[in-house]
């Protein structure tokens, strides 16, 4: 069946159901975006003509927000919890529906049973039954239960239907639960051998996992001129809904407080928090479109840290301000800051919003050392005196997702893929095999040369990177975006997230032989990585230039 683009949103808002507080903040959320999304909708219709969409039956079970994992955010959403996950849920169920096709929302167990046409209370069920869904989507908490209730039927479908939304990502060597066992990468979140690309990310992190995403709201023309005369050039909005953000931040907010009238938006429940200074015009947490009025009046939204990569600055700067953060030296990552502690993830944060600062950056965002305090003075003082417009990158627009997530879904297929090697087994036939003395072009042309491959073989080239550097930053030193995925084969293959790499004694190639471990995140001193990359659309890096 063919999936028509729907622009009526109310059969969605049913579908979510009701009651938690979590659900009434999305359902306001999708409501709200109603009209964008139907241009959206619109829009992308006419860019993609007469291609064909098939039409799946889909399943979105959030985990996170069922009773049987605890749902401790669902309490927090009016006292200055976590948003970030219930924008993104909301904006991936608008997107499956605006999309046209079949879906079903759980979110709990006895719902998500019925829906797999599990009997209740039949526990672990020893049966494989036909799913009556293509897709599912869900989070870590939803595998876990998924694992638990569906029996052999999650060992069938798990590494092919199912979708992990995944905040902060999982890296390949933390997934394998063979090579996390060996190599010290197990962590609570588990070892689930899916492929890599089956997590699906808050932020374009690494190409290793699909980058999911979410939306801004977004300015006509009429709104942005009025922005553009209704700026106060001294008023300066502080990232952060909780009191806790501005602990021991006094001297910043006092040089702050020379130049501009601060604003907080900091829940309280009788009293001002101790911790937010008198000088601070707290209006206390504002629901989302009273936050978005706010952000259009300020000239600067400034951040102390906390929360990691969250949705607010990109509201931000599409309000037409500008995002000042500080620079994290050394940076954050799960080996030094409890947050990220046991994440599976290596991944090290510079700044408290990469993607701000490497993605969008100046004039936009300014990424300082607070430390220097002449610096973080001059910074701000140089801000109010540039103009900015507001700005938001086209794949945080409701086109920008909907194509994103309708290309993921037209040509993302992990069933046809091998899933990780058995002990002894040889690893299948791969095109992916590099003869030592291959240049970059003949490694290039032999990656993914399979029909029908996606991203299409003549989206990518092979790089040798520095010593040291990680796949994900030598290809995007050359305006392009890392893409390991394809199997490989050799006999001087092993398992090592490392490879494919290069080493500079003994000029030694090391091949991969586990498909599941290539890892476009992996760098280490002793190995040049070599990198496939491939190109992008600009302002879509999910997304090689054919790939729609
Ligand atoms: C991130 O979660 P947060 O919820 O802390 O992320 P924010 O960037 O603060 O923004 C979430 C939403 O909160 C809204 C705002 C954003 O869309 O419009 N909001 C609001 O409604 N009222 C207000 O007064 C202020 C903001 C991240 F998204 C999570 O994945 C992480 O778990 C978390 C911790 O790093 O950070």
């Amino acid at each position: 069946v063919q999936a028509v683009f729907r622009s009526n949103l109310s059969h969605l808002l049913e579908l979510m159901g009701s009651g938690k507080e979590s659900l009434i903040f999305m359902k306001k959320r999708t409501k709200r975006l109603t009209a964008q999304w139907a241009l959206a909708a619109q829009r992308l219709g006419q860019k993609l003509g007469s291609v064909w969409r098939d039409q799946k039956q889909i399943l979105v079970h959030i985990g996170f927000l069922t009773e049987e994992s605890g749902d401790v955010f669902s309490p927090r959403v009016l006292k200055g919890g976590p948003l970030g996950e219930m924008v993104q849920w909301a904006d991936i169920l608008a997107t499956l529906y605006v999309l046209g096709h079949g879906l079903r929302i759980t979110v709990s167990l006895k719902e998500l049973q019925s829906n797999l046409g599990v009997p209740p209370g039949r526990g672990n069920c020893p049966l494989t039954m036909p799913l009556p869904f293509d897709l599912i989507y869900t989070d870590y908490h939803g595998l876990q239960q998924m694992k638990q209730h569906m029996g052999l039927s999650f060992k069938k479908y798990s590494r092919c239907r199912i979708r992990v939304i995944d905040t902060f990502g999982t890296e390949p060597a933390y997934n394998h639960e063979e090579y996390a066992t060996l190599h010290g990468y197990r962590t609570n979140w588990g070892y689930w051998n899916l492929n890599p690309k089956q997590f699906m990310t808050m932020f374009p992190h690494t190409p290793d996992n699909s980058f999911m995403g979410f939306v801004s709201e977004e300015l006509n023309e009429t709104e942005k001129q009025l922005i553009r005369g209704g700026k106060a050039s001294n008023m300066a909005v502080v990232y952060g809904k909780e009191a806790s953000i501005w602990e021991g931040k006094d001297k910043f907010l006092g040089v702050l407080n020379k130049y501009m009238e601060i604003h907080g938006t900091v829940y309280y429940e009788s009293q001002r928090p101790p911790e937010v200074p008198a000088f601070v015009k707290n209006h206390g947490l504002l629901p989302q479109p009273e936050f978005q009025q706010l952000l259009r009046k300020a000239k600067l939204f400034i951040g102390f840290g906390f929360p990691y990569e969250g949705p607010a600055p990109l509201e931000a700067i599409a309000n037409g301000c500008v995002f000042l953060q500080a620079r994290f030296s050394p940076p954050h990552s799960s080996l030094n800051h409890e947050f990220f502690r046991g994440k599976p993830t290596s991944r090290e944060l510079f700044s408290q919003h990469p993607y701000a600062e490497n993605f969008i950056g100046k004039p936009h965002v300014w990424t300082v050392d607070y430390n220097n305090s002449e610096e973080f003075e001059a910074a701000i003082k140089a801000i109010m005196r540039t103009q900015v417009d507001p700005y938001l990158p086209y794949e945080y627009s409701c086109e920008g997702m909907l194509e994103r997530i309708h290309a993921y879904i037209q040509h993302q297929d992990f069933c046809a893929a091998p899933g990780p090697v058995p002990p002894g087994a040889r690893a299948p036939q791969s095109p992916f095999v590099l003869a030592p003395n291959a240049t970059h072009l003949e490694w290039a042309q032999n990656a993914s040369s399979a029909p029908g491959a996606w991203p299409p073989a003549h989206s990518l080239r092979a790089w040798l990177a520095a010593a040291g550097r990680a796949c994900t930053d030598a290809c995007l030193d050359r305006g392009l975006i890392c893409e390991l995925q394809v199997p490989c084969d050799s006999t001087e293959s092993e398992m090592n997230h490392l490879y494919p790499a290069f080493a500079q004694p003994g000029r030694e190639c090391f091949l991969q032989k586990e498909p599941l471990l290539f890892s476009c995140a992996a760098s280490s001193t002793k190995y040049h990585r070599l990198c496939p990359c491939r190109d992008f659309r600009k302002g879509q890096v999910a997304l090689c230039q054919d790939c729609l």
